[in-house]
């Protein structure tokens, strides 16, 4: 049956809240931002759902619930021709802003001389990259706005190579459905095919016109106007494409997959 927290007695409805409020700690932030600003309620996530929830077990399935549809509501209306904004070089944030899981005290310190990008999964030619073959592919740059859900944003100049190029030359399988990174430190983060094939989408190797400094993941980042800054990742030290879900170091923990900026 389904109810209506307005009909249910005072003592009664203050659990519910006390119910939602926790189980709201297990989806993402903006998600429970947009839950909050409309008002949700027990009742109100009862009448979504269509179920009865009176424990916290079947309120946080149904939270969860309503953030994968949001994944795939998002993957939907995806449009890869649609173009995110792009800035003059007088827009540039500078310094531009350092963001990891730890602190910039702690940033990873990749070898250039022993780097190779190493590729597995649905690709035809898996041989490791090193970082002069990479350099020898056509560079393009852009300058875009990077978004980050811990609240701010930042406007900078990636450089590199078109991801879609990179995917046709390692002959990877396009009608597959995820491109996931494995990083130099424990991150790791997964995108959907349209997203790598957007025009937009670049194998970053520059920033701001010089090598991609230790702070903004060198050797490589990929960068995605398209999507929040966690999708983003930096220091790649390997990638792969596949067709079973990858999942992702902050989407594993109640961030939304699709991450669309
Ligand atoms: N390898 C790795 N990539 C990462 C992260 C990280 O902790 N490790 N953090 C992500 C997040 S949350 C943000 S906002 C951006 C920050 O990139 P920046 O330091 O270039 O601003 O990197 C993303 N990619
Ligand atoms: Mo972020």
């Amino acid at each position: 049956m389904i109810r209506s927290s307005r009909r249910l007695p005072p003592a009664v409805a203050s659990d519910a809240d006390l119910i939602l409020r926790d189980a709201m700690k297990s989806v993402d932030a903006p998600t429970r931002r947009r839950f909050l600003e409309r008002g949700l309620t027990l009742g109100g996530l009862s009448l979504l759902s269509g179920c009865a929830l009176d424990d916290s077990e079947s309120v946080q399935a149904a939270l969860v619930s309503i953030s994968r549809f949001n994944d795939r509501v998002q993957a939907a209306i995806f449009d890869d021709k649609n173009l995110a904004p792009t800035y003059p070089e007088s827009m540039i944030t500078r310094p531009f802003p350092f963001n990891a899981y730890y602190g910039v005290d702690e940033v990873r310190h990749v070898d250039p001389s022993t780097y190779k990008l190493e590729l597995s999964g649905l690709v035809g030619d898996k041989t490791p990259w090193t970082l002069d073959r990479l350099n020898t592919l056509p560079q393009t740059s852009q300058v875009t706005r990077h978004i980050c859900v811990e609240g701010w944003s930042a406007i900078g100049k990636w450089g590199g190579i078109r991801f879609a190029d990179f995917l046709d030359r390692i002959g990877a399988d396009k009608t597959a459905k995820y491109v996931g990174f494995k990083c130099a430190d424990d991150y790791y983060t997964s995108i959907d095919m349209p997203t790598a094939l957007h025009p937009q989408t670049l194998l970053t190797l520059t920033y701001d016109g010089r090598t991609l400094p230790a702070e903004y993941g060198f050797p490589m980042k990929l960068r995605m106007p398209t999507k929040l800054g966690y999708k983003n990742p930096k220091h790649i030290m390997a990638l792969f494409v596949t067709n079973a879900f990858p999942g992702g170091y902050w989407e594993d923990q109640g961030y939304n997959w699709f991450g669309g900026s």
